[in-house]
C-alpha cells in the first residue's frame, strides 16, 4: 500500500483570516503532494516497503536523506493539518491541561517555551510539543525531522507541531514568523492534541 495525501476534513478557506486560502491550497496539493510521492518513490522495491510512516521514522538512522526528508515530511504535515481547527481555537482541557500545567507551570508558559522554539529554529523546522516518558516537552527539528526519529535530540510522541519552513506563511506573513505564530496559536485543535495525548 503506497502512502496517500491526506484530504484536510475542510475547505482551504476554513482558517481564514489567519491562514490563507492559496497558502493552504498550494502547501497541501504541492509540498505536501510532493514529499508523499518521493516518499512512495524511495519506498517503494526496498525493504521499506509496507511498515507504517511511523516504523520507518522511528528507524531513520542509516536511511538516505530522501527517505528521512520526505517521510518526515509526509507525516509531519499529516500531523499540522489535523491539529488545525476551522473556527479557532478552543483551550486545554482535562488531563491535557493539567500536564501542561505541572510540566511548565501554566498554559501560557508552554506558549511562551513554544513560540521561541519555533522563533529560535533557524531556518526551515518545526517545533513541537512531545510526550517524553510521561512528561510533556518542547522541542524544535530542522527540515522535516521530528522527535518520533532515532535521529532526533529530543524523542517521543509528537502532540502538537507548527512548521516554520517559508513556504508556510511567506505569501501572507512574509518574513514576519511572530505574526505566524499568532494565527497558529489561534488555529489550534485542542481536541486533537487531548486525543493524541490520551492515544
Ligand atoms: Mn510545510
Amino acid at each position: 500500500m503506497a502512502f496517500e495525501l491526506p484530504k484536510l476534513g475542510y475547505d482551504y478557506s476554513a482558517l481564514e483570516p489567519h491562514f490563507d486560502a492559496r497558502t493552504m491550497e498550494i502547501h497541501h496539493t504541492k509540498h505536501h503532494q510532493a514529499y508523499t510521492d518521493k516518499l512512495n518513490d524511495a519506498v517503494k522495491g526496498s525493504s521499506l516497503e509496507g511498515k507504517s510512516i511511523e516504523e520507518i521514522l522511528q528507524n531513520v538512522r542509516g536511511q538516505s536523506a530522501t527517505v528521512r526528508n520526505n517521510g518526515g515530511g509526509f507525516y509531519n504535515h499529516n500531523l499540522y493539518w489535523k491539529i488545525l481547527a476551522p473556527g479557532g481555537a478552543s483551550k486545554p482541557e482535562g488531563e491535557l491541561s493539567d500536564a501542561l500545567n505541572e510540566s511548565f507551570g501554566s498554559v501560557e508558559n508552554f506558549r511562551d517555551a513554544f513560540v521561541q522554539a519555533a522563533l529560535t529554529q533557524f531556518g526551515s523546522g518545526w517545533a513541537w510539543l512531545v510526550l517524553q516518558n510521561n512528561k510533556l516537552v518542547v522541542s524544535s527539528t530542522p527540515n522535516q525531522d521530528n522527535p518520533l526519529m532515532d535521529v532526533a535530540d529530543v524523542q517521543g510522541k509528537p502532540l502538537l507541531g507548527v512548521d516554520v519552513w517559508e513556504h508556510a506563511y511567506y505569501l501572507k506573513y512574509q518574513n514576519r514568523r511572530p505574526d505566524y505564530l499568532n494565527a497558529f496559536w489561534s488555529l489550534i485543535n485542542w481536541d486533537e492534541v487531548t486525543r493524541r495525548f490520551k492515544g
